[in-house]
């Protein structure tokens, strides 16, 4: 396969409802597109989503744009590959930057698996028809509003409600999601907002039958994540931790955590998001797939992720209709009674909508 075209586009899909981190608030998203159309004309679509600032991780919107035009767009364009694996290669001679060439590895996969007329999810080994959705709920003003949050995403039907802390919002709304909803799978993120000397949050949170606790300090705190996890029950999840899948390995052994949360976006893309998984299994660790409110391309990618045999867990892989009133794809992703259906039409399943698409756009290459 040699690609002849890649385009790259920056578009913004504005947020049904205000969604507040530890380190940020939004109320609208700016991703890029990648589109790879090989010498056949077949084309494959892919999604960079990048938060604008450098909060969650390194990388930003404008980052991605210039490592996307500037290192990984010539890459594409002089590689000659037969399976996706190979492109990733290639690409992994650029370092860090996971965003940027997770955009490109799965657009890759969009357009191998197409033209292999089988759909994505099968291409990387899925197995399952459907997979267990899960929400994350962001901080709300007050507990009132973040327990109707709650309310709206239980009535629908969603598995777990994973919700974001921070210090000075932690153990009191917990607390008070739990009393009204006893029945209900709950965890929370913090999005490493906490300082490694702080252990009394987590001692209070671990009395509550939590699910687990995600992402409690900075990324590379490792080693603060294993002494903490020695004087917990809950297991903790590593989200920011894992970039590489050397990152696994590391973690595992250090026992920095009990549970894996695995993103096709940090992680450069399928290839690595599925040998992370193959390690995470071979190693007896629990994965689900986390989001990062991908558009219904990046959100495509997630549900095929999600339909491999380790992700036992219910992941990040809400309806379009929880982020946006309209998606970027003819069709929505569509979360059902809390399951996602895997796409069983050959390629990825969704594609952007040509004039939708073309409304949205604010530049392109
Ligand atoms: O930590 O999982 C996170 C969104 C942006 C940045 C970080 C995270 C998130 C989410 C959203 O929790 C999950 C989703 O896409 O539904
Ligand atoms: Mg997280």
């Amino acid at each position: 396969i040699r690609i002849q075209q890649v385009e790259l586009r920056r578009v913004r899909l504005p947020l049904v409802h205000e969604f507040r981190t530890s380190s940020h608030a939004k109320r609208e998203l700016e991703h890029i597109l990648v589109a790879l159309t090989d010498q056949d004309g077949v084309t494959g679509w892919g999604e960079i989503a990048s938060p604008s600032g450098p909060f969650y991780s390194a990388e930003t919107v404008e980052s991605c744009w210039a490592v996307a035009r500037d290192h990984l767009r010539p890459i594409v364009l002089a590689a000659e590959w037969e399976h996706p694996a190979e492109l990733a290669a290639a690409l992994s001679k650029v370092r860090g930057n996971y965003f940027a060439r997770a955009g490109l590895d799965m657009a890759a996969w969009a357009l191998w698996s197409q033209r292999e007329g089988i759909p994505l999810a099968r291409a990387l080994g899925g197995t399952r028809g459907r997979v267990a959705a899960g929400v994350s709920l962001g901080i709300e003003p007050t507990v009132d509003a973040l327990l109707e949050q709650v309310a709206a995403r239980v009535a629908e039907g969603y598995q777990r409600v994973k919700l974001k802390i921070a210090p000075g919002w932690d153990v009191e709304p917990v607390r008070a999601v739990l009393s009204a909803f006893p029945a209900m799978p709950i965890h929370v993120d913090a999005n490493g907002a906490y300082p490694v000397s702080e252990r009394d949050v987590f001692q209070r949170l671990d009395s509550l039958g939590l699910l687990m606790i995600e992402q409690p300090f900075p990324p590379r705190a490792l080693f603060a994540h294993a002494e903490l996890q020695e004087t917990l029950e809950t297991p903790i999840c590593l989200d920011e931790s894992i970039e590489e899948v050397d990152d696994v390995v590391t973690a595992l052994v250090l026992k920095a955590g009990r549970v894996l949360n695995l993103k096709v976006s940090r992680m450069g893309g399928l290839t690595p998001a599925v040998r992370a998984h193959d390690l995470a299994i071979a190693l007896g660790v629990p994965v689900w797939c986390g989001g990062m409110h991908e558009f219904g391309i990046g959100r495509a990618a997630n549900v095929a992720l999600s339909s491999l045999p380790g992700f036992t867990l219910p992941s990040d892989v809400s309806g379009s209709d929880k982020y946006y009133a309209r998606d970027i794809t003819t069709e929505p992703i569509v979360c059902d009674a809390g399951f996602v259906t895997v796409s069983e039409v050959s390629g990825m399943g969704w594609t952007p909508d040509p004039s939708f698409l073309e409304e949205c756009t604010i530049a392109r290459i």
